[in-house]
């Protein structure tokens, strides 16, 4: 026994051996993941514009540019991405968007969605303009693929679609690209997810809600295709609400922080994207930041304000959490908010008084007010401890990336939605937009500040968003992939890109869902049972019949 299991185990070191003596010998050679490459012309439209709002797509860009390519961007707004990036060729739309006028109209509503509606309303009004600018620019740079920001933005499809041209969608909000059954947002005023959700409210959801929708934007998309036949466009949907007819969506987002659901071939999620480097700290910010170790640092990104009262009621709670220890100072980037969007005093929950405008001009030695601060470089210094912020995507993924809790104050559009996905991943607390109370922010800082599990939280986001942050390479990848792919086939047609589309859109609804097959069963059983109930009652009536006496 002994003897055999030794032979045995000898046959085992000698096998081991050989094994390794001729893996020694073996030359290894690259493998070669070259792919053909030539250059080719790329318009990034966005018609909202402004720098948050355009610098993943951007960035993305960037990496198309060093791979040879060409890009220019079509947008409104006053925002020169030339300094950033200096490759992207940039041509203004002529008629772009006043934000004023919009803003004003828009104040009018209180849904978000409402909202929403007035900049599509306004955006009509040049849609005819946006479509020649467009088609002018389409012709003279050769462009073979479009790249377009899908909120708001239906020319630039259109004009993807008429020319025959590939057209790649880019959105941070999954409701815009890849809606699911089981997800909603309080954009449309539900909650983020209807899984432990009642069936009343399930039903509100996914019927009576759309249905009122559907009377504001129903008008809207008789609207555009009003604007449509002017062009000779033939009328389409309103991509808002709709699965925007792109040939691939990327979606500027990760699981994780986002819900997690089933996504086709077709939709990517590609976020976080985020630049290769951000500026550093200025002098003063530095030194600021150095002198303070558990700083707060509050800004709403570059379009988005609130209410006198509410700015008073955040720098008020500011005083009293470095008065009471909670935190030893803020940076406050005020950026569309003005130093006389404040009351000129503050009281004080022990009684005294401070004038705003002091402090507003950097005379607290805790409290630093800039206009602009560079965000991420701030964000990634270890004593910025908690991050005030709306809750913008692109916020949310610096914040992230740097590990940084966050306090949510949801000023408008996907902010809400964001604020409550970010709650349920355990790495912040919201705010209540229409009843800020200074007790309330104080308490909120102190728990984000303190809590483990938000610590721990937060690690496993920084890792999740770090290793997310590698895919804009793979959104470049699949751009890359699209343009070779319709060089081949001179354009697109029915076919294109059906490796990647799933059969699903092309069935309609009724063979999608296998509904005719279903009914065809619903059928049979109803049959089967029918018969059965047939064929009893005619029994029971001929017994019963049977035993009455017979009438002479
Ligand atoms: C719904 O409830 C289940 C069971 O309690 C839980 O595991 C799940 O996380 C909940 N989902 C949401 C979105 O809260
Ligand atoms: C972020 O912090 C790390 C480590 O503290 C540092 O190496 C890096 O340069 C910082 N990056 C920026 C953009 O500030
Ligand atoms: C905070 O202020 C109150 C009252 O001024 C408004 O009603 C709110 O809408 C506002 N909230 C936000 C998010 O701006």
């Amino acid at each position: 026994m002994i003897k055999r299991n030794f032979i045995f185990l000898l046959s085992i070191f000698l096998l081991l051996y050989i094994n390794t003596t001729t893996t020694a010998t073996q030359d290894y050679i690259r493998r070669n993941i070259d792919i053909d490459r030539s250059p080719k012309n790329i318009l990034i439209g966005s018609y909202i514009g402004g720098r948050s709002h355009l610098k993943p797509m951007l960035d993305i860009a960037a990496i198309l540019i060093e791979r040879g390519h060409n890009v220019i961007l079509l947008t409104s707004g006053n925002y020169t991405p030339s300094s950033e990036y200096p490759t992207v060729k940039q041509i203004s739309l002529r008629n772009s968007l006043n934000f004023k006028e919009t803003k004003k109209l828009a104040e009018a509503y209180k849904n978000d969605y409402e909202r929403i509606a007035v900049i599509i309303e306004q955006s009509l009004k040049t849609y005819n303009n946006i479509i020649e600018d467009y088609k002018n620019v389409a012709k003279e740079y050769e462009i073979d693929l479009f790249f377009c920001d899908i909120l708001i933005n239906d020319a630039c499809l259109d004009i993807a679609n008429i020319l025959k041209k590939p057209v790649v969608g880019f959105s941070s909000f999954f409701q815009f690209i890849a809606p699911v059954s089981h997800k909603s947002d309080p954009l449309f005023h539900c909650s983020i997810s209807l899984e432990n959700e009642s069936f009343l409210e399930r039903f509100r959801c996914m019927i009576i809600q759309p249905i009122k929708m559907s009377f504001i934007f129903y008008p809207l998309a008789n609207q555009l295709n009003n604007v449509r036949k002017q062009v000779n466009i033939k009328p389409d949907q309103l991509s808002f609400g709709n699965i925007p007819k792109v040939t691939l969506a990327l979606v500027d987002t990760f699981f994780g922080f986002e819900l997690p659901q089933s996504l086709p071939p077709n939709v990517q999620e590609i976020g976080p994207v985020l630049s290769e480097e951000y500026p550093t700290l200025t002098l003063e910010l530095s030194d600021f930041i150095n002198k303070h170790k558990r700083v707060l640092y509050v800004a709403f990104g570059t379009y988005f304000t609130t209410t006198v009262e509410n700015n008073s009621k955040l720098l008020q709670s500011f005083v009293e959490a470095i008065n009471e220890n909670i935190i030893d100072g803020v940076v406050w980037a005020l950026s569309q908010t003005h130093k006389d969007d404040f009351y000129p005093t503050l009281n004080l929950i022990d009684g005294s008084q401070l004038q705003a405008s002091s402090i507003l001009n950097n005379e607290h030695p805790h409290i630093h007010i800039v206009k602009f601060a560079p965000q991420f470089a701030v964000l990634n210094h270890t004593n910025i401890k908690l991050f005030l912020s709306h809750g913008g995507a692109g916020s949310i993924h610096e914040s992230l990336y740097t590990g940084t809790p966050m306090l949510i104050f949801p000023l408008g559009a996907d902010q809400t939605g964001n604020g409550e996905k970010l709650k349920s991943a355990g790495v912040a607390l919201t705010l209540n937009k229409f009843n800020l109370d200074v007790n309330d922010i104080k308490n909120k800082i102190d728990i984000l500040l303190k809590d483990e599990d938000v610590k721990k939280n937060l690690k496993r986001m920084e890792v999740l968003a770090k290793i997310s942050s590698k895919r804009k390479y793979r959104a470049a990848d699949s751009i890359e992939y699209i343009l070779y792919s319709s060089s081949l086939n001179e354009g697109i047609d029915e076919e294109f890109l059906n490796e990647w589309i799933p059969a699903d859109v092309r069935m309609g609804f009724i063979k999608r869902n296998n509904y005719d097959v279903y009914g065809a069963l619903l059928g049979i059983i109803l049959g089967f049972v029918g018969g059965i109930l047939w064929v009893t009652f005619k029994l029971t009536r001929f017994i019963v019949n049977d035993q009455k006496p017979k009438k002479e």
